[in-house]
C-alpha cells in the first residue's frame, strides 16, 4: 500500500513538472473560441482567476495597458476642461432609488453591504453599480447660475454589477475599473457637441491604441440608456463568434436627470431652467476585445503602443561561445533601445533555454523579439522576430533604433488592417428576412435597411431567441450609405428609414 501510494504521488508531480514546464496553448481560437480565451488570458498573464465567480486579479501585464489607456484619454478630456473627482463607493438605498425608474431594471444586479461585523446594519448600504444618484444630488447643489456652468467632471473608479449571465474576464466581470464621466451645460448644443467629441476620443483609443477598427453610431431606442435621451456608441466585432461588442457609450441624457434631482440654475435672463446634462464611460472591457481580436494560437498579440514590453531581448549562448559578451550585447541593445523611448526589456534568466523564452513572450505578446547570439555577435548585427506575423530579419546594430522605430509601426499598422480586413469580410448588407437569418447562421455583421420602429425590433429579438441569444440592433452607423428610394424594411416590410447594424453581441 505504502509502495503504491509514493509511485502514484511521484508519478502525479512528474506530471505536474511536465505540466509546469509544457509552453504552448491547449484550445485554438477557431475551435474552441472560449476557452481559447481564459487561457490566453491566463497564459498570457493578464488575468488570475479569484475564488469569487466573476471577479478577475488583473495583473501588471493588464494594468499596464489600462494606464496606457488611462493616460491618453485623462490628459484628452483635460484638454477639455473636465476635472478628476472622487465619489464615494457606497450609497444608501434611498439615494439609490432616486431614479427608480430605470434602477427598476438594474435592480437584481446592485450589491448591497447588511453587515459590519456580526451585527447588522441599521440601514443596507449599496455598492456603486454607477454613479448618477451619487453625484447629482450634489450637481443640484453646486449648480446655481449660469456662471456654475458647464460643470463637467470625470472619475476614474470601480464599479459592482451582480450579473448573473456567464462570467468573462474583461467583457463580462462582476467589478470592473472605468472611467464616468458626467457633465452638465445649458444648452443642448453644447451638449451634443460634447457627446461627439468623446465618441471621437474612443474611437481613438479602439483604433489608434489598440488597433481594432469600431463603428462611431446611435444606439435604436430599445437599446439606449433608459434614463437618457439618445446614446451613442462605438462599436467592435469579433469574427471568430460573429458578435457585436459595445466599445464605449456617450450618452446625452437630455434634462430627465435635471427634473429627477432638481439641477436647475438661473440663466442669462434671470429665469429658472434645467441642465442638459451627458454621460460616458469606456472599461476595462476594452482589453478584453483586444485580446480576442489580436489573440491568436500561440496567443496574445499586443499593439506596439499599449504594449508595457515591445521589444524583448534574448541571449541565445551556445556552448562553446562568449556567453558574457552575448549578455553584454543584449544589455547594451536594451539600453540603446530605452534610451530611443522604447519599452524593451532583456530576459536573462539562466533557468530556461532560448526556445522556452520565445514561446513565453509569444504567449505574452510581446510585439518584437530580438535574438543576439554568436553570429550576430561577430557581424555586429541582430536578429528580429515579429509577432504578429513571424516575420524575421537580420538588422546591423547601427540602425537598431531608426528599424525598430519603423517596425513597430509597421506592425501597429498592420494589426489595424488586418482586423479591419477580417471585419469586412463578416459585413453582410441584406434585404430580406430570409437573407437576415441566412447571414445571422452564417456569424455576420448584418447592415440592413429599418424602418427604425421599436415594435419591430422587438419583434426580431423573439423572432431570433434560441441558444445562441437573440439578435438586435447594434448601432445606426452616422456613416449611412445611400438608402435608395423605396427601399423596404427587412423586417417589417414598412419603407425603411435608415441603414443599421444588427447582429448577437456581448
Ligand atoms: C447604465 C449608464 C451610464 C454613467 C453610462 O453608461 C456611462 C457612465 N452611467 C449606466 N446602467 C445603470 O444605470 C445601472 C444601474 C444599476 Cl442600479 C445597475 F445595477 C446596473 C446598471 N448598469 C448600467
Amino acid at each position: 500500500m505504502a509502495t503504491s501510494n509514493t509511485d502514484t504521488s511521484n508519478a502525479a508531480r512528474k506530471k505536474e513538472v511536465k505540466k509546469e514546464t509544457r509552453l504552448g496553448l491547449t484550445y485554438k481560437k477557431d475551435k474552441d473560441f472560449g476557452e481559447w480565451y481564459s487561457e490566453v488570458c491566463v497564459a498570457g498573464e493578464m488575468i488570475e482567476y479569484y475564488d469569487i465567480s466573476g471577479c478577475y486579479i488583473l495583473r501588471p501585464w493588464t494594468m499596464a495597458i489600462w494606464e496606457t489607456l488611462q493616460a491618453f484619454f485623462d490628459a484628452e478630456i483635460k484638454k477639455m476642461n473636465v476635472k478628476n473627482v472622487y465619489f464615494p463607493l457606497f450609497v444608501t438605498e434611498n439615494v439609490l432609488q432616486k431614479e427608480k425608474d430605470h434602477i427598476e431594471g438594474f435592480a437584481p444586479e446592485v450589491a448591497w453591504v447588511t453587515k459590519s461585523g456580526q451585527s447588522e446594519m441599521e440601514i443596507p448600504i449599496a455598492i456603486r453599480p454607477t454613479s448618477e444618484t451619487v453625484m447629482y444630488p450634489y450637481y443640484s447643489k453646486w449648480i446655481r447660475g449660469h456662471r456654475d456652468l458647464p460643470l463637467k467632471l470625470n472619475q476614474w473608479c470601480n464599479v459592482v454589477r451582480w450579473e448573473f449571465s456567464h462570467p468573462t474576464p474583461f467583457i463580462r466581470s462582476r467589478e470592473f475599473l472605468w472611467q464616468e464621466g458626467h457633465t452638465a451645460f445649458a444648452t443642448q448644443d453644447e451638449a451634443d457637441q460634447e457627446v461627439l467629441e468623446i465618441l471621437e476620443l474612443y474611437r481613438r483609443i479602439y483604433e489608434e491604441f489598440l488597433a481594432i477598427p469600431v463603428i462611431k453610431g446611435k444606439k435604436s431606442e430599445l437599446e439606449k440608456f433608459a434614463g437618457g435621451f439618445y446614446t451613442t456608441s462605438v462599436e467592435a466585432f469579433i469574427p471568430n463568434t460573429g458578435r457585436g461588442i459595445q466599445g464605449a457609450t456617450s450618452h446625452c441624457l437630455g434634462q430627465n436627470f435635471a427634473k429627477m434631482f432638481e439641477i436647475n440654475f438661473e440663466n442669462e435672463k434671470g429665469e429658472k431652467a434645467m441642465v442638459w446634462q451627458n454621460s460616458w464611460a469606456y472599461s476595462t472591457r476594452t482589453i478584453g476585445v483586444m485580446v480576442m481580436v489580436h489573440g491568436d494560437d500561440k496567443g496574445l498579440v499586443l499593439p506596439p503602443k499599449v504594449a508595457s514590453v515591445q521589444v524583448i531581448v534574448i541571449p541565445v549562448p551556445y556552448k562553446d561561445a562568449d556567453t558574457q559578451a552575448i549578455f553584454d550585447a543584449c544589455r547594451s541593445t536594451v539600453d540603446t533601445l530605452c534610451k530611443a523611448g522604447f519599452r524593451a526589456e532583456v530576459d536573462l534568466r539562466d533557468n530556461y533555454s532560448p526556445g522556452w523564452k520565445y514561446s513565453h513572450w509569444e504567449m505574452k505578446g510581446v510585439p518584437l523579439r530580438i535574438e543576439i547570439g554568436p553570429k550576430d555577435l561577430a557581424n555586429k548585427q541582430v536578429r528580429v522576430v515579429c509577432r504578429d506575423n513571424g516575420a524575421k530579419m537580420d538588422i546591423p546594430m547601427h540602425s537598431l533604433v531608426e528599424q525598430v522605430k519603423e517596425i513597430l509601426s509597421n506592425i501597429q499598422e498592420s494589426l489595424f488592417n488586418a482586423a479591419k480586413q477580417k471585419r469586412e469580410a463578416c459585413v453582410k448588407v441584406i434585404n430580406t428576412w430570409d437573407e437576415f437569418i441566412a447571414a445571422l447562421n452564417n456569424k455576420k455583421l448584418i447592415l440592413a435597411p429599418w424602418c427604425d420602429e421599436e415594435d419591430v425590433e422587438k419583434d426580431v429579438k423573439a423572432r431570433t431567441k434560441g441558444e445562441h441569444g437573440a439578435a438586435k440592433t447594434l448601432c445606426t452607423p452616422f456613416d449611412q450609405p445611400r438608402l435608395p428610394e423605396g427601399t423596404l424594411c427587412f423586417a417589417s416590410g414598412k419603407p425603411a428609414k435608415k441603414w443599421t447594424y444588427w447582429g448577437r453581441s456581448y
